[in-house]
């Protein structure tokens, strides 16, 4: 037959992200799992590499699959992406973003414990950070803090009954993807209002964990659970708060462009 044979294509190689994100401990998970996968390999690099990777499969319309996520650019940019189905789960189905704060955090610093607890929003929130600041070229930082001037209603419920603060210190603890970058400089941009001076720290996911474990950072709006973060996840979870989802409906998975003709991760061959 004519079939392209994709695995073969694509050399048995995943084209992954950073080594540190939940996404490609998933991924070598679903290597593990699944007998289609058996000698594959995931390519971790860079998001951006990962990105301009992308870019050039799809200009040539050569076959390529990746780890993907959303709330995510990607799917604007390509609108013709989709997810490989994953019956085994290893992905999950969708995920929620939550917010974890260090023991201790309610009572030394009660309004911004207050605030953080308040913080809530949606995909298209996030989204469309993302977007203007991929669209316009200004960084994540000062698209958020428009989103926040132009948002004083969803800003006003975060901060209902929050009361102001004269330079109190507070660390937000993020990791490097734009859109955990969008969540963390909305809410400084919010408690910096309130007259809080908030450090934004990027690190690896794991470290996300360790620095609210061991009271080095304040809170974190970054943990995508049930799954892209669970080793992490489980491996401090007696030692801070969590405080409940921020955002519902984000998801994880490997992703290829429509013109590929493959529609399961049962589908490809070792
Ligand atoms: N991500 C985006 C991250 C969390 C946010 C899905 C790439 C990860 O895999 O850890």
């Amino acid at each position: 037959s004519e079939e392209i044979n994709y695995s073969e294509a694509v050399e048995y190689t995943i084209t992954g992200i950073e080594p540190g994100a939940g996404i490609s401990v998933t991924t070598e998970k679903a290597i593990e799992e699944y007998d289609s996968l058996s000698g594959w390999e995931v390519n971790l690099s860079s998001t951006a590499a990962m990105a301009s990777e992308l870019d050039e499969a799809i200009s040539n319309e050569e076959p390529i699959i990746i780890t993907g996520w959303n709330p995510h650019w990607t799917f604007a940019q390509h609108p013709d992406m989709k997810y490989l189905d994953d019956p085994k789960g290893i992905y999950g189905e969708t995920e929620v973003i939550k917010t974890i704060v260090r023991q201790g955090l309610q009572d030394d610093k009660p309004n911004g414990y207050k605030l953080i607890d308040q913080f809530e929003w949606e995909v298209e929130d996030m989204e469309s950070i993302m977007y203007e600041s991929k669209e316009t070229g200004d960084d994540i930082e000062t698209v958020a803090e428009r989103w926040v001037e132009d948002n004083q209603d969803k800003v006003s419920e975060w901060t209902e009954g929050v009361e102001e603060v004269d330079g109190e210190p507070f660390e937000l603890v993020s990791t490097p993807w734009d859109s955990e970058r969008a969540s963390a400089y909305v809410i400084k941009s919010v408690m910096e209002r309130l007259g809080y001076d908030v450090t934004v720290t990027p690190v690896d996911v794991a470290v996300v964990f360790e620095s609210i474990a061991n009271g080095d950072g304040d809170a974190s709006l970054a943990p995508w659970m049930p799954l892209t973060h669970k080793d992490f996840y489980d491996e401090y979870s007696d030692q801070f708060e969590d405080l409940g989802p921020n955002m519902e409906g984000a998801k994880i998975g490997l992703v290829v462009p429509e013109y590929m003709d493959l529609e399961s991760i049962e589908d490809l061959q070792p």
